[in-house]
Parts: C-alpha cells; structure tokens; sequence
C-alpha cells in the first residue's frame, strides 16, 4: 500500500508516499485507512497526522483511474474520509506544496489542518470536466464561505495557503518544520472534545438564492460547450440549500453524470496527452543537458520577435541580429509594442516591462551573438537563405551551442549539412504568433544529439511552451496535416460551398477559426509560395485552383485589406465578398462542376477526417512518437477544439470504422484518391482498436 504509518510518542502519522504526488489511487486509499486502523486500535496514540511526502500533501484522486474498477473499489474517496471524519481520535491534516482534488477532500475530512505558506489549495477537477466528487462542493464553503468557494471550484484555480489563513480552512499556520508543528498541534488537541467537523458548520449567506442565480447566470454565459461549470454551481448550491448529507447525495449524482460526459473525457486525455509528450523513448530522463544561460535570434520579423520575447519572458536574456538597421528598428519596436499592449491589459508590471525589455539586446554583426548558448534562426523560408546563415552560425558560434531553425516545413537534415556539427542542429518550430500560441514543434533532425533533444525539451517547458517531437518531412506534424485539411476546403468551394459556409460549419464544430479567416489572418500569400514549391516537386498532388487565384488577385488577407473576405480599415471583421464568391462560381463553370448544396457534416467529415488519415500516416511513419502527440500540436497550435481532445482523440470517439465508412463514401466523389485511409487507420478499425 502507498501509505506508510508511524507512531512519534502519541500522534500517529499516516504518510501518504504514492509518487510523484500521492495520487490517491486504490493502493493510498487502502493505506490511510489501515493507518487510521492501526491508530485507533493503538491506546498509545492520542491524535492522528495525516500528510504526504515529496512535492505534494495529495494532487488528487488518481486520474488515471478513472473509469476503471479500481476507482470505484473500495475504500473510495467517501469511505476514507469518513473513516477519518467519525474517528474518536483526532485527525490533523499537516499541508505542504499542493493539496488538490481529492486530496484537498481529504484534508476537509479531517478535525483539523495546519499547512505551511506557499501550498497551492485547489479543487480543480471542473479543468478535467468534472466537478469534486468527494465532499468538497459541500464542506469548502463551509470553512471558506460561498462565494470564495464558488469562485475556487467553478475556476479551479488554485489559491496559495497564506490567502486562506485567516479562514476556518486552517487551524493553524507552521512557520518552520510542518511536521514538528503538525504533531506539536496534534498532542495539543489531544484530548480536545467534541471534535469539530466540518459538517456541522453552519454556511451564513443572506440571499443566498440571488447570489446563487447571479452565478448561475454569470456561468452559462462562459461555459462554453462544457456542462460542467453550471454543475459545480447547482452542486455547491446544494451546500446552502439541502443538508450536509443530501447534499453529498447531489454533488455525487452531478458529479456521476459528468465523468461520462465526452468532454471530460477530451479533458483528461488533453491533461495526460500534454505530460506524455514531453517523453522521448530513447532519451531517458537523466540524459544530461546543455545549460541554456543567454540565447539567439536571427532575424527581427513577426516570428523572430516573438520568439526573442519567449526568452525573455523566461528570463534567458537574447540578443536579436537583422541585417539592417531599420528591420532591427521596427523589429524592436513591435516587442515594444506588444508588452506594452500587454501592460496596458494590467498583465504585466511596469517592472516586468522594463526587465523584459532590458533582457533584449540587438546587433548587425554574427561575431556579436558567438558566445550565446542557443541560437534560433527565423529568416526567410528558403533553403538558400537557410544554408547561408547556417554556414555564417557554423563559423562563429562557440562549441556546444544549440543551432535551432523555425522553419515550418524545410527539411532539416538538409539545413545540418551546412554545418560541421550537424548533432548539435535541431528545428524548433514556433507558431504565429510566437510570443503567444503554446505549441514548440521539436524537430529532431537524423544526427540531433540526445542531449540537444532533451535541453530543448526541457527548454520547451521553461519558456512556456508544449514542445511535441516531430521526424523530418515536409511539414511535419502540423502543418503537413493541415495541407489536407485545406485542399478538402479548396475542392468544397469549387463543389458548391462559399469560404463563409465552410468556415461556419468548423468555427460551429470547436475551432477557434475555419480555414478561410485562418488564411487571410495568416496571409493567402504563404500558402501560394508553398503549393508553388509543391507544384514542381510533387505534380502528382491536386489542388484547388481558388486560392491561386485569390493571390493572383493580390488578395492575400488582412495584410491587404482584402482576402477570402473583404476588411475595412482597422476593422478585423471578415465581410463575404461577392467579388471572391463569383470567382469561385465561375471557377467551377469552367471545371464543368455542377455546384451543389453541401452539409455541414460533409464540410466537418471532410476537413478533420482528411487531418485523421494524414496523422494516420504521420504515426505509421514514425514521425509523430504517439496519437496523442498529434492531438497537442492541434490542440494547442491550430486551434482544434479542447473538448473534442484533438483530431485523432475525436476520430476514436466516433469511432474509427465510422471514419472509414465516411471516407469511402467521399472516395466516390471527387479527388477520390485523397480519401484512401492510411494503411494504419484501416487495420485499426478493422480490428476495432483506437488510435489512442
Ligand atoms: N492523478 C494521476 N497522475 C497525476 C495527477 C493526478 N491527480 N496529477 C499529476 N499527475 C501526474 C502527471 O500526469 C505527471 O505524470 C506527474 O504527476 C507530474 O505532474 C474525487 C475526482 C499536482 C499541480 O486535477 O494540476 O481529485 O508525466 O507534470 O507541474 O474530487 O500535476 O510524470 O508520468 O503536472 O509539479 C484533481 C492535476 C483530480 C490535479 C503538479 N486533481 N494535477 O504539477 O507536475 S480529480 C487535479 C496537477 C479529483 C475528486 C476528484 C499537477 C500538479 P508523469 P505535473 P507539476
């Protein structure tokens, strides 16, 4: 069992060690309840500490239980915390570091909690689509009163344990050693009698009723897709208007109606698929890394200045280096400009601006940024350019530096052969805009060193970023995927859809942007220099020629002031443009399409399952280490939607047989040759199996 027991003198001390932060699997259940035997079967022992060793006092139940046997197998959550609940003896919860969930349910069983400054205190299971399940709707406003409680459990945001001092949540604050405290307290209480629970306080709220309809109101206005927020608030309502028992009763029935809910279920996964992927099989986690002391840019454009401001923003002072002066100026200027946007948002302090700024430094000259520890290249997307400034990296930047490229799509073995020290090359692709989206795909090229792979993991997490790796092919992870999603987009507006329909029917499924308005945000002008490339290398492929000839019409988006859609000066808001719609029509007259009426479930089916079959490949091939790992880079770089856990989560919730029937049916059509499911995704759902 991972729960260890102790006797010091007359307190008992149950201490939960279920690494890496006491998770409150079947196996810590088990053992706080035969500690709580052992004491109470003990005349010795006068009073109970319960806390938890290494980082955490508990993080919670143990999510990877979930929907399994062992998280409904007795003891449960309820059962533990009632057996300390009704103890005769004293139970005194000792905090340190983090107390989430359950385990923050656990505590709230207890007579008593003392914690130590700095605890992170949370019930944040409303970010994983559900609600607390284990007492906590009903006993934190209790001892923190409601409207603290609500905000706490509808957010799941943790607030640090010297905020809630004052509150009857702690009984006592330890300065020092928390267990020479906990137990000093523990024999101080004794024999303290009746033992205060926290089911029996008494929540004082006047009108209570219109502060509760106040937040039910305010919610449903925010919740989005997810039932769960509105839930947390009829069940911390129950705390005010049932008894303590039928509110349990509630909160558990709220609570049992959610963990089967697909968006938690999205949630969850998205909560695991972030932490896998920082794991790289062959790179174990003791491989010793490079120190990252001082960073690199090369270039001052849109992603060279985003990039600059992620180091900063971790603290890692950058040196940015253009080759002129005024593309340095202005480049300084928009990370001028953005923190100062962001300070005028009240996101950032006056000191944090200047010491942001202070971390950013220029040059014209390659000697200048020699000795930096990391250099990131953000020039031109063109090989020849590529090769030019990696050779210039190769002579001047010291031994042992990381020489890092943001190219979306270039092959990076190709750009390590311009060097002598091609394990010391890796891609580090950031999405626009950098200093925002939290997507790092790390592009490991064939003779990337272990250890480059691991420091710029480690330094994916340090400046904020989910770092996913990627092999090397054209596009990688992301964007090659997305290349199928847009040519389905470009053949549905030559077969009868108008960019508007199309972007309608993504932004109703989740996406945060259909692909039309991504288009003219991102520039129509990017996408045309690639299909040009690809045109010449892989002729075989098709395409729609609308988005050609939206550029040849010089309509490259915003930029322009005019795109897919029509803008008015600084007005960011697409408005259809006939002009764009009868180019289309007339596209499809001269194609000879009869154009038809088409259904927003074609439109869906055909974009995301045309993203499912390329990661399909993706994971065959081996570029992509694992399903979920494609879900992060389009969770959290093309704006997939959360609560559908990401493309290749979603295909297995509709299941994969399904997805191939649809692409058969859609293999009659036109292009049929795009819908052939990837070899993969045909055998999985032959065999009935699910990508994830
Ligand atoms: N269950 C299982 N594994 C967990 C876990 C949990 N609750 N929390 C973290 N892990 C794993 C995580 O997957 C990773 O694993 C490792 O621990 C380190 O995590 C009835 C039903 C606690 C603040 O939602 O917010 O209680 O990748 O990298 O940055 O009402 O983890 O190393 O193999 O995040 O130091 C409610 C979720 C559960 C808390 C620590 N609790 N966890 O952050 O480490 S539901 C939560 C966190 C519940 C009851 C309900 C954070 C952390 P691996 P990490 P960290």
């Amino acid at each position: 069992m991972t729960a260890e027991y102790k006797v010091n003198g007359a307190v008992a001390v149950i201490t939960l060690t279920n690494p890496p932060v006491n998770g409150l699997g079947h196996s810590t259940r088990a053992g706080i309840v035969d500690g709580m035997k052992k004491a109470l079967a003990d005349d010795a022992v006068k009073a109970i500490v319960i806390t938890g060793a290494g980082k955490a006092f508990s993080g919670g139940a143990d999510i990877r239980e979930f929907n399994k046997p062992e998280a409904f197998a007795e003891p449960t959550l309820h059962s533990v915390i009632r057996v300390v609940e009704s103890s005769e003896k004293p139970v005194v919860a000792a905090i340190h570091s983090v107390a989430m969930g359950g385990g923050l349910e656990l505590a709230l069983g207890c007579h008593y909690r003392v914690a130590v400054p700095g605890a992170q205190i949370a019930l944040p299971e409303v970010k994983l689509g559900i609600l607390p399940g284990a007492g906590g709707t009903q006993r934190l406003p209790r001892v923190v009163g409601l409207e603290m409680a609500l905000n706490m459990i509808v957010s799941g945001t943790p607030v640090m344990s010297e905020k809630l001092a004052k509150t009857k949540l702690f009984d006592q604050m330890i300065d020092g050693d928390l267990m020479e405290g906990a137990i000093a307290f523990a024999n101080r209480v004794a024999d303290a009698r009746p033992l205060p629970k926290v089911r029996d306080i008494k929540i004082d709220y006047p009108n209570y009723e219109g502060f509760l309809q106040f937040s039910r109101n305010t919610v449903k206005a925010m919740a989005g897709p997810y039932p769960a927020p509105l839930k947390c608030v009829e069940a911390v309502a129950a705390a005010v208007t049932q008894k303590f028992d039928e509110g349990i009763k509630t909160e558990r029935e709220l609570f049992l109606e959610l963990v089967q809910t697909p968006e938690s279920k999205s949630l969850r996964h998205a909560f695991f698929a972030e932490r896998a992927a920082s794991k790289i099989p062959d790179v174990p986690a003791d491989t010793p890394m490079r120190e990252i002391k001082s960073a690199a840019v090369i270039g001052a454009g849109t992603m060279g200045g985003g990039i600059a401001m992620n180091f900063a923003n971790a603290g890692i002072p950058v040196k940015i280096l253009e080759m002129k002066q005024e593309a340095l100026d202005r480049g300084l200027a928009t990370i001028r400009k953005n923190y100062e946007n962001t300070m005028k948002k009240g996101k950032l302090t006056q000191e944090k601006f200047d010491q942001r700024l202070g971390l950013i430094t220029s040059t014209l000259n390659y000697e200048d940024i020699g000795q930096a520890d990391i250099v990131v290249e953000a020039v031109f997307e063109e090989m020849g350019v590529k090769e030019t400034v990696f050779k210039r990296l190769d002579e001047v930047m010291k031994p042992g530096a990381i020489l890092a490229s943001n190219t979306s799509t270039l092959n990076v073995d190709k750009i390590a052969s311009f060097t002598k020290r091609p394990q010391d090359v890796i891609g580090l692709h950031f999405f626009s805009p950098a200093n925002v989206m939290r997507l790092l795909e790390i592009v490991r090229g064939e003779k990337t060193g272990k250890d480059v792979l691991a420091t710029s993991m480690a330094l994916s997490k340090k400046i904020k970023k989910v770092g996913v790796v990627s092999g090397v092919c054209d596009g990688f992870i992301g964007n090659r995927m997305i290349e199928q999603y847009s040519r389905q987009a470009g053949f549905l507006l030559e077969e009868g859809c108008t960019p508007e329909q199309v972007d309608k029917a993504v932004e109703k499924f989740g996406f945060a942007m259909g692909p039309f308005r991504m288009g003219d945000l991102a520039g129509n002008d990017i996408g045309w220099a690639i299909r040009k490339r690809r045109y010449v290398e892989k002729p075989d492929i098709t395409y729609s020629k609308t988005a050609d000839l939206l550029c040849e019409m010089g309509r490259y988006g915003q930029k322009t002031s005019a795109g897919w859609y029509d803008y008015k000066p600084g007005d960011r808001k697409p408005y259809p443009s006939q002009l764009v719609n009868d180019m289309i029509i007339k596209h499809s007259a001269d194609l000879g399409i009869e154009r038809r009426k088409i259904s927003d479930e074609e439109i869906v089916e055909r974009l995301v399952f045309a993203l499912v079959n390329e990661g399909a490949k993706i994971l065959e091939e081996g570029i992509a280490l694992r399903a979920s790992d494609i879900d992060m880079v389009y969770l959290t770089g093309y704006g997939f939607p959360v609560f559908r856990g990401g493309p290749m989560f979603y295909a297995d919730t509709v299941g994969l047989p399904n997805v191939v029937m649809a692409m058969e049916k859609y293999a009659r059509g036109r292009h049929g040759e795009a819908w052939k499911p990837a070899p993969l995704l045909a055998r999985l759902a032959a065999e009935g199996k699910t990508f994830n």
